[in-house]
């Protein structure tokens, strides 16, 4: 069924059809089988155990359009549903502070692995730990957001190396999960293909 279909199914009729969005993200759920989509993107898959770690590879090579990625539902959305984090090329942004107004939070972990976070080394959520994409404060000229420096640059290469680092986010439906950017390569070396991995942090 295309995506199309579906949202007309939903009763959405009257929104702009996105039929590429499915195109723009694979994702492996660790079973060895390969990357693998585990749901029509977009949907709402209410029995998923989100705490089982899967990996996410958004298509992000434009220089004008953002990709907006949804934990809940597993893929990318419309800007009509609760996302989470958009990307774009390098940058990500949260649909928090100056970027969105769905209030989602983060905490960076730096130097913590991914594997090694659990609810544990969540803190509550009044906590002054928890930001999220604000102004430029800072005076380098950049948005300090919470992704502006996930990665280290060479200059001499210009490859973009993912610091050792595992952010948690806090959605804005309120579920918590930690997020690592593992890679911003495709397979072939093309630069823009923002790799990550993440999981629901249950207490
Ligand atoms: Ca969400
Ligand atoms: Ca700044």
């Amino acid at each position: 069924m295309r995506r199309c279909d579906l949202w007309m199914l939903m009763g959405l009729m009257g929104m702009a059809c996105v039929p590429d969005l499915r195109d723009r993200l694979t994702r492996d759920d660790g079973d060895g089988a390969g990357e693998e989509d585990l749901a029509p993107e977009g949907e709402l898959d209410t029995g998923a155990d989100l705490s089982i770690p899967q990996e996410v590879v958004i298509d992000a090579t434009s220089e004008t359009d953002w990709w907006l990625y949804d934990f809940e539902r597993q893929g990318l959305v419309d800007e009509s549903l609760p996302w989470d984090l958009r990307f774009q090329r390098y940058r990500v942004e949260l649909n928090g502070g100056i970027n969105g107004d769905g209030d989602v939070y983060a905490v960076v972990l730096d130097g913590i692995l991914f594997d090694d976070v659990t609810a544990d080394d969540v803190p509550p959520s009044a906590d002054a730990a928890w930001i999220t994409d604000a102004e430029d404060a800072d005076g380098d000229g950049d948005a300090d957001t919470v992704f502006v420096d996930w990665f280290d640059y060479d200059p001499t290469t210009h490859i973009l190396t993912p610091k050792p680092r595992t952010t948690l986010i806090r959605t804005v439906e309120g579920m918590v999960v930690k997020v690592e950017i593992v890679d911003y390569y495709d397979g072939t070396g093309t630069s823009g293909y923002p790799r990550f991995r993440w999981a629901e942090l249950i207490e």
